[in-house]
């Protein structure tokens, strides 16, 4: 992935150099060139409300990325902050392993399968959507040696999908500069082409092309034996692989075939969950029946770390009817104020009406003028459902066969001017990519447009001039 920050500005403030100096002598950071980061130094953000941020040069950031897809409510919510901080004083952490619980863990449970898709009633409780993901991997293997097929075992994924940074989750990924360093994927792992119709559909049409892409998974059942498969797992929209939104006919497709080959589906919720596609979970948008779902990011807000996997009863029964122990668990699994943060965070999505908001409200109206940035010169696609969308940078229009010399160039010029425009877009390849929080207001998203529009001008002359487009 593309670091996402480059500091052009010049620094005015003694406390920012105090604090990059600090970057530079202690901090490792997640996802960075440390060799640029020592060089160039980290922005450091100070302070945030509503869907602004400030850095500590006194700029002020529409943040088109929700944080990290997580911000869902927005920031300045002082009713999550008085949520955790009522249960740090009651109750300030606990475990759920040998048999104990506490009541926002419970209560907490209780209300995300309400949410959920129907028949998923069950949740695990992880620090992160990484952490899910390694607990469904040793979940779904367990489930099937539970049902007498120990041999099934391989999981299922998708070049260029995004499941996490842990050992399994960076494994699931299909993202090859991950697996370069430290020698995964880790065995049992097969990945099968993304729908990304776009950069690889060729001659196809997107219907074609997605009922193709799901004939990859049969393809790959057929060559690995049905027997040896124990799931399939996939984002419902790619997001850091670069909003890859699958055509119609892929997820139909692939559920159809998970059920008749006998394979548990896995739909990674960790960003299209909690509202990011207009329904409480991507699957619900896509009408798939998971039988296990990641979680994240959005249950919170990010404002305290917390994710799980979701199970659906089908599965959950097995591990009850048989019992024996699940020898899995983290320290952290279910901590209590990060559950009261989470109920809390549900709570305002509920009462603000925040995911029938963007199904209804900010969601179309958005996509409305994203879809007229598809005109401008510089852009090649312009595609949204409900708040997560991406343009596709293109050094000449209406040739998707066309792709700028070098990759990554483009999306990082326009990444880093968006930045001295005031605003946050991820970078991904020669796409720039949207998931702003779900409280957007109309003028907010008018002013990221705006934003947006100023943006592209300014990267399609600096192009321009360098000789970078078609001619
Ligand atoms: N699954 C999906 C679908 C994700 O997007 C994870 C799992 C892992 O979650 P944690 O909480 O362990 O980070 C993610 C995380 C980016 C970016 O730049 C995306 C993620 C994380 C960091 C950066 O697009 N997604």
């Amino acid at each position: 992935m593309q670091s996402e920050v480059a500091m052009s500005k010049p620094v005015n403030n003694p406390k920012t150099r105090e604090w990059q100096a600090m970057s530079r002598e202690h901090h490792l950071a997640p996802f960075s060139d440390y060799q640029q980061l020592a060089e160039v130094g980290p922005r450091i953000i100070t302070k945030a409300e509503g869907v602004y941020l400030w850095d500590s040069e006194g700029n002020k950031i529409l943040d088109g990325m929700a944080g990290l897809w997580c911000v869902a409510v927005g920031y300045g919510r002082e009713e999550l902050v008085q949520a955790a901080a009522a249960q740090m004083r009651e109750l300030p952490f606990y475990n759920t392993f040998f048999m104990t619980a506490h009541p926002p863990v419970l209560e907490l449970a209780k209300a995300i399968a309400e949410l959920a898709p129907a028949g998923m009633n069950h949740v695990f409780f992880t620090g992160s959507g990484s952490e899910g993901n390694d607990t469904m991997l040793r979940m779904v293997r367990h489930y099937w040696a539970l049902k007498g097929k120990p041999s099934k075992k391989v999981i299922i994924s998708r070049v260029n999908g995004y499941h996490g940074s842990t050992v399994a989750g960076a494994s699931l990924g299909g993202m090859k500069f991950m697996h370069e360093q430290g020698d995964l994927p880790i065995p049992g792992i097969e990945h099968i082409p993304q729908p990304y119709w776009f950069g690889e559909g060729g001659d196809m049409s997107p219907d074609e092309f997605g009922v193709w892409a799901a004939g990859e998974l049969e393809r790959a059942i057929d060559r690995l034996g049905e027997d040896k498969v124990a799931a399939f797992i996939a984002e419902p929209v790619q997001g850091a692989g670069g909003v890859i939104i699958p055509p119609d006919t892929y997820w139909p497709e692939v559920s159809r075939i998970c059920r008749k080959r006998g394979i548990l589906l896995v739909a990674d919720e960790v960003i299209c969950g909690f509202g990011r596609l207009g329904s409480w979970f991507g699957s619900q948008h896509y009408g798939i029946e998971p039988d296990l779902m990641p979680i994240a990011k959005g249950l919170s807000s990010g404002y305290l770390p917390i994710g799980g996997v979701m199970v659906a009863d089908r599965v959950a029964d097995a591990f009850i009817e048989k019992g024996g122990e699940f020898f899995h668990g983290y320290t952290y699994s279910g901590h209590p104020a990060c559950c009261a943060a989470a109920l809390a965070n549900l709570e305002i999505m509920q009462r603000e009406k925040l995911v029938e908001r963007v199904a209804d409200d900010i969601g179309p109206y958005l996509q409305a003028k994203w879809r007229a940035l598809g005109d401008h010169p510089l852009v090649g696609e312009a595609r949204m459902v409900g708040l997560v969308g991406a343009l596709e940078l293109v050094p000449a229009r209406g040739d998707r066969s066309r792709k700028f010399a070098s990759v990554g160039e483009a999306g990082t010029l326009c990444r880093d001017l968006c930045f001295d425009n005031g605003l946050v877009m991820r970078a991904v390849r020669d796409s720039m990519i949207i998931s702003p929080p779900l409280v957007l207001s109309h003028e907010e998203a008018d002013d990221m447009i705006a934003r947006i529009v100023r943006t592209l001008d300014q990267t399609h002359a600096a192009l321009k001039k360098d000789g970078r487009l078609a001619a």
